[in-house]
């Protein structure tokens, strides 16, 4: 099989949505021309851990181990493999200061007052009013720009626009009702609008490149527990179960699963389950914690394909 690009990602990020954007503009495709990986960010895969240490999303590693850690620059090389609609081949130098300027605005100020707007319980202390304030103005400056051409440079879609529609988007979702009736910054409202009932943006929320199922990590284990199960372990401090029905003192050990297997276990076992979560294992820290792992073939009555004590 020819290697394909493989792209770590967050289906509710906005770096990673102007990513997916910029790639899916470029012709590339999950499951044909490029492999997509939806992590968690509160447990990410190992392999992305080797590829990119500190480890944001998006990040895309490409088949000669080049890593693009950074969404502009993931845009940036889907463009050059293909730009149908111009949004960077082709500007002049003037419009790519241009562009450049309004990315670094947004991912400089404007998602600093994002932040602490959409965030208040991260930034204790921090008044949100003023940061909210903030922000509109940028949007205010940026709403003069859209007109009369509907687009930040003119009248077709830039790379600036596809950059910065994403954080705008979630600028509105901290208070769409707020955002709706904010006076003055009609262009802007129009300008997202367009971008939230776009094709576009549909199609990069949804499958194949939005899944909201998370790539299993074939270096992992997987132990699917009953939720309320897992909430009485949590607050016990102490996880005794084997396996549905069976714990580990009856069993000896845990039952757990490949990546590969997750998906039959949970339909053998799980499927009638109201609420199921899937736990995973690091093996590498299991044997630095002197607990054996066992490999076994699945046995038709059991869920799992190993097992840890
Ligand atoms: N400068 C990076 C920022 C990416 C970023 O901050 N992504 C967020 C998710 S929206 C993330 O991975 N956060 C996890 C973390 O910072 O640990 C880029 O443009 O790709």
């Amino acid at each position: 099989m020819t290697a394909i690009p493989i792209l770590y990602s967050f289906r509710r990020c906005p770096y990673a949505i102007r990513a997916r954007l910029a790639l899916r503009a470029a012709g590339l495709m999950p499951g044909i021309n490029l492999e997509l990986r939806e992590v968690s960010l509160r447990a990410r895969p190992p392999e992305l851990l080797q590829a990119s240490a500190k480890a944001t999303v998006p990040v895309l590693v490409l088949p000669d181990g080049q890593v693009l850690e950074e969404s502009l620059a993931i845009m940036h090389w889907a463009l050059a493999q293909a730009d149908p609609e111009g949004w960077w081949v082709g500007r002049s130098a003037a419009e790519r200061a241009e562009i450049e300027a309004l990315i670094a605005e947004n991912d400089g100020p404007f998602k600093r007052c994002l932040d602490r707007f959409k965030y208040p319980d991260r930034y204790p202390g921090e008044p949100v009013e003023p940061q909210r304030q903030a922000g509109l103005m940028i949007l205010h400056d940026w709403s003069t720009r859209l007109v009369p051409g509907g687009w930040l440079l003119g009248e077709r879609p830039s790379l600036a626009d596809l950059a910065l529609l994403p954080f705008v988007r979630q600028f509105r979702l901290a208070d769409p009702e707020g955002f709706d009736a904010a006076s003055g910054l009609a262009p802007l409202q129009v300008w997202l609008r367009r971008f939230l009932d776009a094709p576009e943006l549909a199609a990069v929320l949804e499958q194949p490149w939005g899944p909201r199922q998370r790539w299993r990590s074939p270096r992992w284990l997987y132990h699917l527990a009953l939720a309320e199960e897992w909430r009485a372990a949590r607050q016990a401090g102490v996880y005794s179960r084997s396996t549905r029905g069976l714990s580990l003192a009856e069993v000896g050990f845990i039952h757990a699963s490949q990546a590969d297997q997750l998906a039959d276990t949970w339909r053998r076992f799980y499927a009638d389950a109201a609420e199921v979560v899937v736990l995973h294992i690091d093996p590498e820290r299991l044997a630095a914690a002197g607990v054996p792992v066992r490999l076994e073939p699945a046995p038709v009555s059991l869920s799992g394909g190993c097992c840890c004590a």
